[in-house]
């Protein structure tokens, strides 16, 4: 499988980096530092945290907005006019390049959020322009208000344009709430863009894989360099090998590469008629009243079209605002040479083209021009396996038909998570694999529950077993694609249930366990309170009454709803929370950890208490070479006790490195006697090392806040098993 070039998240050619790579303060250190108004938890988000986007889009007059973004398509404005007088392949490329940005590695990027508007996307240089489709748009986002978000506003934009132009469209699911500053994602470390030269990521010769997570091989891009691996047309090879790495991150196979593909560029045309020196920077660069517009081109040029985005120069069809199979027929009918666009792109050109088969010029259609191909359309021929599925869709309208409207809805829903999110009037009815599905539960009965809760206890199960068993299944949830989580009881079926983090042998006693007593409970449920009842039983161990609520109702799904090998990128390579820690990255394991807890949408307090309490109740996994106490830094295992912490900053314990353990081993001694006491990984002892994570140490080891220390616990671990309760809203 291509897609495991570089298993192991993080970890690719480079050398060691921070978790966030290169970032906007890097790129743009001039930015204004707006972040001083957000410290202290104070949002940047000006709707508030009680903004109910999907009431508020379920509310606006769906068909009106979706006929005003038709008439906008043939609308042309005067400061960027249409090519062809028709917007809509500029939007569909700006939907595309919205939803583009996703990867399967850690479920970041993507359409959800409107990111698009921000640096450092709003400013890639495979944005290009972009900002003036965006621009195009705000009439109709400032006339729909808060019942449209840019970021479901960028997706229909792309479905109405595709529809104006008589392409197949599957649905649209709204439910993409904006936010209102930069998401820190990890784009890269390098710090020159694709159009600076920079290196492309897989270089075969030397060893070079494609880092994971990241999805494009250059800084930059959203997948692919058009012009061929490292700007090199000739390497058919190569550029076949990057699409189908970099696609396949993104959870596309062969077909819907093609098909998407094929499918977006049989509209529209590539900007290259001038050099692009002439131009200004990118828009988070520019001077103050450029209005955040960027890649200024002279208003002359532009209104003879003479634009200049990608470098590369025509339309790929002579149709290039209708859907049809136009693409695939001249990429068959034509060998196609080698030539260089006005501003010296590399492109190929089809030899002695029929004149019904050029391409009208785009700002006078009585004019005809060649067509062109880019390598990477050109790989759909070249390469074998693309070629095969080329020539089916070349033969078949109706297969392309339905490939791309499919393709096309996945790559615009998938980083959704479950259908239950979806809003609006053209949900699709259908159900498809890549969603998730996870088939209703029902509601137990409350002395169901409990008397499911006390079997559970006189199981002869232990406290950390049944905590780890919750943990497994719940903390799979990961907010940037909304995939994972409790819901499904997805832990009991492959892959997760012989993930090594998750204890395999274990877990599965523990199941099977849960399983003989649940009843008519779910698995989902019942391995949720279970859980529940480990954490009650060790509170209460510890001297504390308290109640762990469980909201119930999760479905199970079975094999039938699950397509196992798209739930591999969602395996921990390390996770801080039970001291688990299976392949070295080339960032630090305590990192890590704050990775994790950002996909768990945790805040510094509930990863910090989440971890002391974890490592109290023992749950920890066992490791080849950690054993299954490192980081149990208590000697009443199974006790919900703030031990973790007390012991952690006691000045009567001296730490020192495992030296065979490449520092992710530490030992703890009796500073007057030398005797061991504890040992720890590197993500115990940063709660002692890192300044503002002591702070947070230091107030659950204080006195008085141990019913704190437990309350707080509580509600964090609440917070991870409901994480995925989309239904619940
Ligand atoms: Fe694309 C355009 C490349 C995929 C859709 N593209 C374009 C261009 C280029 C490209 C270079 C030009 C830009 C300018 O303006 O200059 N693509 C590409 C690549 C890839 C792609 C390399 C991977 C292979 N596309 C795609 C997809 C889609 C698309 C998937 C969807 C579906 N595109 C598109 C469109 C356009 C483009 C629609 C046109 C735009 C206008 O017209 O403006």
């Amino acid at each position: 499988k291509t897609g495991e070039m570089s298993g192991c998240p993080f970890s690719g050619n480079g050398a060691a980096r921070t978790l966030l790579g290169r970032t906007n303060k890097d790129w743009w250190p001039e930015a204004s530092a707006l972040e001083i108004l957000t410290e202290d938890g104070r949002s940047a988000n000006p709707y508030g945290e009680d903004f109910d986007y999907p009431a508020a889009f379920n509310a606006i007059d769906y068909d009106a907005l979706k006929a005003d973004l038709a008439a906008l398509m043939t609308d042309s404005q005067d400061w960027w006019p249409a090519d062809y007088g028709h917007y809509g392949p500029f939007f569909i490329r700006m939907a595309w390049h919205a939803a583009g940005t996703y990867r399967t590695g850690d479920g970041r990027g993507g359409a959800s959020s409107g990111q698009q508007r921000f640096a450092p996307l709003n400013s890639w240089p495979d944005n290009g322009n972009l900002d003036k489709a965006r621009r195009l748009l705000w009439p109709i986002k400032q006339k729909y208000g808060k019942g449209i978000s840019w970021a479901d506003l960028f997706i229909l934009t792309g479905n109405v344009a595709i529809e104006s132009m008589g392409g197949p469209v599957f649905g649209f699911g709204g439910g993409r709430a904006d936010v209102f500053e930069p998401e820190l994602v990890y784009w890269g470390s390098e710090e020159k863009w694709v159009d600076e030269g920079v290196e492309t990521r897989i270089i075969p010769d030397e060893g070079k894989a494609l880092e994971n997570p990241l999805a494009a091989i250059q800084m930059g891009l959203i997948y692919v360099n058009p012009e061929g691996p490292g700007g090199n047309p000739h390497d058919a090879e190569g550029m076949a090998r990057d699409m189908r790495e970099t696609f396949s991150r993104m959870a596309m196979n062969d077909e819907e590469t093609v098909a998407l593909t094929a499918g977006g560029h049989a509209f529209g045309k590539a900007h290259g008629a001038k050099p692009s020196d002439t131009f200004g920077g990118a828009p988070e660069s520019e001077a103050l009243e450029l209005m955040g517009f960027g890649w200024l081109n002279d208003e002359e040029e532009i209104g003879k079209g003479h634009i200049t985005t990608s470098g590369i120069e025509g339309a790929w069809t002579p149709n290039p605002t209708e859907w049809g199979n136009d693409y695939f027929r001249l990429l068959f009918k034509y060998e196609y040479e080698l030539v260089q666009s006005p501003a010296g792109a590399n492109q190929w050109q089809p030899i002695d083209p029929d004149p019904e088969d050029m391409a009208p010029d785009a700002r006078d259609p009585s004019k005809k021009v060649p067509t062109m191909m880019t390598t990477a359309d050109m790989a759909l021929k070249r390469d074998p396996e693309y070629r095969k599925i080329s020539e089916r869709f070349r033969d078949d309208q109706a297969a392309l038909d339905d490939a791309f409207a499919r393709a096309w809805f996945k790559l615009c829903h998938r980083d959704m998570g479950p259908k239950v999110r979806y809003m609006g009037p053209e949900v699709p009815g259908e159900d498809l694999i890549w969603q998730d599905p996870v088939p209703a539960g029902a509601k137990p009965s409350d002395s169901d529950v409990s008397s499911f809760k006390q079997a559970v206890l006189d199981s002869g199960l232990g406290v950390s077993e049944l905590v780890k068993a919750a943990w497994a299944s719940a903390s799979t949830y990961r907010r940037s694609d909304h995939r994972g989580g409790a819901n499904g009881a997805r832990v009991r079926l492959s892959p997760q249930k012989d993930w090594a983090v998750n204890d395999p042998d274990e877990l599965g006693k523990v199941l099977s366990r849960l399983d003989d007593l649940r009843g008519s409970l779910s698995m989902a449920d019942a391995i949720v309170l279970a859980g529940a009842a480990a954490v009650e039983k060790a509170a209460e161990d510890a001297g504390f009454d308290i109640s762990v609520n469980v909201t119930t109702g999760r479905g199970d799904a079975g094999e039938e709803h699950t397509d196992a090998e798209s739930f591999e990128p969602l395996e921990p390579f390390a996770d801080g929370f039970r001291n688990y820690l299976r392949t070295k990255a080339n960032v630090k394991t305590e990192d890590m950890l704050i990775d994790r807890a950002h996909l768990l949408g945790l805040s510094i307090p509930e990863m910090t208490v989440l971890v002391g309490g974890m490592r109290a109740l023992g749950a920890v996994s066992r490791h080849a070479d950690h054993g299954d106490r490192i980081g149990v830094l208590t000697d009443r295992v199974g006790q919900l006790t703030p031990d973790f912490f007390r012991n952690l900053l006691d000045m009567g314990t001296k730490w020192e490195v495992v030296d065979e353990s490449g520092d992710e081993e530490y030992v703890g001694r009796d500073r007057k006697s030398g005797d061991e006491k504890f040992r720890a990984t590197r993500t115990d002892l940063v709660f002692g090392s890192n300044s503002q994570l002591r702070a947070q140490a230091e107030v659950y080891a204080e006195s008085g806040n141990e019913e704190k220390f437990v309350r707080d616990f509580v509600a964090a671990w609440t917070k991870v098993m409901d994480a995925d309760r989309f239904d619940l809203a």
